[in-house]
């Protein structure tokens, strides 16, 4: 059976992403319906290679068009408003933004992870495709939490400018420029609480009461739900001057002793990981080596120097595929085997 499937924020950095993934997975795909605002309507993305015609986002256009899937990735107030007319028109929803995925009715999904949880799919019409930050975490950490149990999790992350948008990457390459021309101080800085060129920034999102910041508290509370276990987690989340590919020092405190050596092997048979970890030839994951990759590489894994249970590694994907555009994917499949099954 194939299915037609509205993309929300077709033109964006993700839901251009989304395309490439639906390509290159084969999605069974009756007819794809790109939608944005009205800005970009009439234009075209493409799919397959076919230019297929943007449409703009309203009330009925999941109706009219008959929609069975869509994916939205068009900002929180976008999903919040619309995505209920896409449910009442029949369709699933797999929601990319922060808006649902708090909801106890909706379902918050890594399929590497928890795929269990696509079956409440019913109760909202809802799935929900956590933060970037989290999947991939995640995603390292569940062989460790099935062999060792997981006790807590300090991890600092270096993330990229696209997790804030095309117009966030597009603002650190003009900085760039401006850089080289001498014309720094007057390049605009509106993305970002400060200049990134040549900066990192450790705030992403705004500070809530407690000292965190939303996007350390997504962290949290998204990887307490995800792992269906209460983990003490502490997260530093930091903004830098790259284009693409977050990366993460993850600290995690076990329930039991881990050798390192054993952990290589445990978190080198995850799901859609990939093991980078040969330090005397300076082999480890970095930003450059994810980007447009569909796995979630790991690497710098080394015990700590004092405490039996504590191990330490580094964790790399790239933040539009494997933290949003790719997970978003595979819970649509994961869905059409579930339903169709
Ligand atoms: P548009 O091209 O019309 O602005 P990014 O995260 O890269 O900034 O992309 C955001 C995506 O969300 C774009 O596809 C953008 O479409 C879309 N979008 C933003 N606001 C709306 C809206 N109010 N209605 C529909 N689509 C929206
Ligand atoms: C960033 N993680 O890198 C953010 C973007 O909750 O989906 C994703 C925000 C979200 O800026």
């Amino acid at each position: 059976r194939k299915f037609n499937v509205a993309v929300v924020g077709a033109t964006g950095a993700v839901g251009e992403e989304m395309l490439r993934v639906m390509e290159e997975a084969d999605f069974p795909v009756a007819k794809l319906v790109p939608l944005a605002s009205a800005r970009s309507a009439g234009g075209t993305v493409e799919y397959k290679g076919e230019e297929v015609t943007v449409k703009e986002l309203t009330e009925t256009i999941f109706e009219e068009e008959e929609i069975d899937i869509a994916l939205f990735s068009a900002g929180g107030s976008v999903s919040a408003e619309y995505a209920p007319f896409a449910v009442e028109a029949g369709a699933v929803v797999i929601d990319n933004t922060s808006h649902f995925r708090m909801d106890p009715a909706v379902p918050l999904v890594v399929p590497e992870v928890n795929p269990e949880d696509i079956a409440k799919w019913r109760e909202k019409g809802i799935i929900a495709n956590p933060n970037c930050s989290t999947i991939q975490m995640v995603q390292a950490l569940k062989p460790l939490q099935d062999a060792y149990g997981i006790e807590r999790i300090d991890v600092s992350t270096y993330q990229a400018t696209s997790g804030a948008g095309k117009s966030a990457m597009e603002e650190l390459v003009k900085q760039m420029q401006a850089f080289f021309t001498f014309k720094l101080e007057e390049s605009p800085k509106e993305r970002f609480p400060h200049q990134i060129a040549l900066n990192v920034i450790p705030q992403i999102d705004v500070f809530l009461d407690n000292g965190f910041t939303k996007e350390e508290m997504k962290m949290v509370n998204e990887t307490n739900k995800i792992m269906h276990e209460r983990i003490e987690v502490a997260a530093t989340c930091v903004r830098v001057p790259t284009l693409r590919g977050h990366a993460e020092s993850v600290t995690v405190t076990c329930k039991r002793d881990v050798d390192a050596d054993a952990a290589r092997e445990v978190i080198a048979k995850g799901e859609n990981i990939v093991v980078m970890d040969d330090p005397q030839n300076s082999v480890y994951p970095m930003p450059v080596l994810c980007v447009e990759k569909n796995e979630t590489f790991v690497g710098r894994i080394r015990s700590d120097i004092y405490r039996p249970n504590v191990l330490h590694m580094f964790v790399v994907a790239d933040n539009l595929r494997v933290g949003a555009a790719t997970n978003a994917v595979r819970i649509a499949l994961k869905w059409i085997e579930m339903e169709t099954e």
